[in-house]
């Protein structure tokens, strides 16, 4: 049995992932949200759910002990554009409330999952087939608190034994719950304006490529990794995993294969664009296929077909 505490699970992968391991896992598997976020409908029928917010310790560790919680998802997390705009904001949520979830992980003794993502590498990072093990120097908020998530993860899991696992998620794309205030997003937005038939304003330049991900890969990985044998991990936090990289003149190819009369058009967002530019063109996963067996099943032309599939059900007049 397991017993799983998932810290915002109203959001993008949180509303999907709890969801996702309430069908495999018998035990307790509570919704963590802050209030304002409350789950709805299946999410909060299907089982328990409490408020926790990250900043509050106490709210932690209390849901942990009446739970009888083993395993910690640490979702919660100001995504990057959004955290330029509030970067103090984002540090107490990613770096205050890292230590809490940590700390009480330590006490109760939790397994413990948190987010990295293509955020923690920079200009002077290699970009195209970016290694696991190199230079990790964003300049973003974002970037800040990921680097330093990961490094305090792995302290947690050197000095006290916490068990501490990580993925660094390119953009994830869903047709379930939106992203909010990420650089990625717009791999999400443009297939909303496909299936409503909309002309897509681009806030990403031509020839931007970035690693993307659809969400049912990303929900195993966020899985299996917790899953895994760690007698073979070399790493911990945090490993790349990679699927598929485009930039948006590819996924919009790619969309207009399905509807031919889809338009584009660019208007650049200066912030998201230069933390686009920041970030690799495309990841190295090779240390999580050795380490762990991380494999993706979603290309880019399979994806496209199901999230046209699903938004196009949802739209039809
Ligand atoms: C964002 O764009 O901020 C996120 C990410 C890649 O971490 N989707």
């Amino acid at each position: 049995m397991k017993n799983v505490l998932v810290i915002g699970s109203t959001g993008q992968i949180g509303s999907e992932l709890t969801m996702k391991l309430r069908s495999i896992y018998n035990g307790n598997i509570v919704a963590g949200y802050i209030p304002g976020c409350e789950p709805k409908g299946e999410l909060l029928e299907s089982g328990p759910a409490a408020v926790v917010d990250i900043t509050n310790a106490q709210q932690i560790a209390d849901t942990v002990e009446k739970y009888e919680i083993d395993t910690i998802y640490n979702l919660a997390a100001l995504l990057s554009a959004v955290a330029e705009q509030k970067p103090q904001l984002a540090w107490k949520i990613g770096m205050d409330g890292l230590f809490n979830v940590l700390e009480v992980a330590r006490e109760k003794k939790c397994a413990v999952f948190t987010p990295s993502s293509i955020g923690v590498f920079g200009d002077n990072t290699p970009k195209d087939n970016t290694p696991q093990d190199t230079i990790r120097n964003p300049r973003t908020m974002y970037g800040v608190t990921k680097v330093s998530g990961e490094l305090l993860s792995d302290y947690y899991f050197i000095r006290f034994g916490v068990d501490t696992r990580s993925v660094r998620f390119p953009g994830l794309i869903s047709y379930v719950t939106p992203p909010g205030g990420g650089t990625t997003d717009y791999a999400v937005d443009i297939y909303y304006a496909a299936a409503k038939g909309e002309t897509f304003v681009c806030p990403i330049k031509e020839n931007t490529f970035m690693d993307m991900m659809y969400m049912p890969d990303g929900l195993r990985a966020c899985i299996e990794i917790m899953e895994a044998d760690p007698a073979k991990f070399i790493h911990r936090n945090s490993f790349n995993i990679a699927a598929m990289s485009f930039d948006p003149q590819i996924i919009y190819n790619n969309i207009k294969k399905y509807v031919p009369d889809f338009e584009m058009i660019y208007q650049v967002d200066p912030l998201r664009q230069a933390i686009a530019d920041s970030w690799p063109n495309s990841l190295d996963d090779t240390c999580a296929r050795q380490e762990w067996g991380w494999k993706p099943e979603y290309d880019l032309d399979a994806m496209t077909r199901d999230m046209l599939g699903k938004l196009q059900e949802r739209f039809k007049k």
